[in-house]
């Protein structure tokens, strides 16, 4: 059996798949293949072992004839047509759990960095700025007892809740396409509609998945309805906002600030007028990036790929269908 990994794997998970007698083809170079590169890689793979955003197409599937099982290192699917998967037979896994305290940190890093400005006067700093004492020059906002609007109120979305709720003593409102009964039970949080969340928070934090109904839906209408000191904080997929409209509502004070782990599109260049504002704060996509999370991410992904390989069922799928 052969798979194709498209990062190299390190050497303990590599030697546990290698010992079940599957060959491991590892795309070594570090830059994101084309996807005739990734074809001609993953020719002959039964399984692909995703690492990273890489786009499984309809018909890339359709051009893998062996393939049995697509392990993310991810707990986003975005990147995969899952109804082409589904119709082929195809069982894809993800890494759910595993990731929603890191990711949530990183949510949580983001808001009160830029509830204090605190990339900006990092900044300052390096460019010699740090000089006179001026008492209201670069302030923040304070964020205790504010409300924070959830958007996509998951595993990572309900633990930035209570980490807000906790240290802030925050309330917490969601809009999410189902009733999270844990949330509204232990942290006190309300359901309320997209123009709710929107006018209500002081905060408001995107957890959800990227799909067509959430594509960009924070655009120019969505942030018009915001509280002009509202913070804007997406750890989830950048493709949930609109970042011209963005910018544009920051530039007007239409929104106070934002703080971005995902970025559209990714990744983000350097020149970016973004990365100026002071109200910003930017990473590099890192929400799960704790060595802890990313090998227990490696593990659960290692153990949906083995399964899949043996025509066993997913530890955590994303087409459960596929077993009807
Ligand atoms: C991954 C993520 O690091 O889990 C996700 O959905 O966005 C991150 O944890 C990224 O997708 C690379 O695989």
């Amino acid at each position: 059996m052969k798979i194709f990994a498209t990062r190299q794997l390190p050497e303990q998970i590599l030697k546990a798949i290698e010992s079940e007698g599957i060959t491991v083809n590892q795309w070594a170079e570090k830059r994101e293949m084309t996807k005739d590169e990734f074809l001609a890689e993953a020719a002959e793979a039964e399984g692909l072992f995703i690492m990273g955003g890489f786009k499984i197409t309809a018909d890339v599937i359709e051009a893998l004839p062996g393939l049995k099982v697509i392990s993310l290192m991810s707990v986003g699917y975005d990147n995969v047509d899952i109804k082409a998967a589904t119709t082929h037979k195809i069982a894809v896994g993800h890494t759910p759990d595993v990731l929603s305290k890191a990711t949530a940190d990183t949510a949580f890093l983001l808001m009160l960095a830029t509830s204090r400005k605190a990339f900006f006067h990092h900044k300052r700093i390096h460019k010699g700025e740090w000089k006179f004492f001026d008492p209201l020059a670069n302030v923040g906002i304070d964020i205790h007892n504010k409300t924070l609007g959830v958007f996509g109120l998951g595993n990572i979305g309900f633990e930035m809740a209570r980490l807000c709720k906790s240290a802030y003593g925050m309330d917490i409102i969601y809009h999410n396409r189902s009733t999270n009964k844990k949330a509204e039970d232990e942290l006190g949080a309300r359901k309320v509609t997209f123009d709710e969340l929107l006018s209500q928070s002081d905060i408001i934090s995107v957890h959800a998945n990227l799909t067509p109904e959430t594509k960009e839906v924070f655009n120019a209408s969505a942030f018009s309805k915001m509280k002009p000191n509202a913070i804007f904080v997406n750890a989830g997929r950048g493709g949930i906002h609109n970042e011209t409209d963005l910018k544009e509502a920051l530039d007007n004070g239409t929104i106070w600030g934002a703080g971005l782990d995902v970025t559209n599109p990714e990744p983000m260049g350097a020149d970016n007028r973004l990365l100026d504002m002071p109200n910003v704060s930017v990473l590099p996509h890192i929400g799960s990036a704790v060595k802890e999370t990313r090998e227990a991410m490696l593990e659960l992904a290692t153990e949906n790929i083995l399964a899949g390989l043996k025509g066993e069922k997913l530890p955590k799928c994303v087409n459960h269908e596929i077993y009807n």
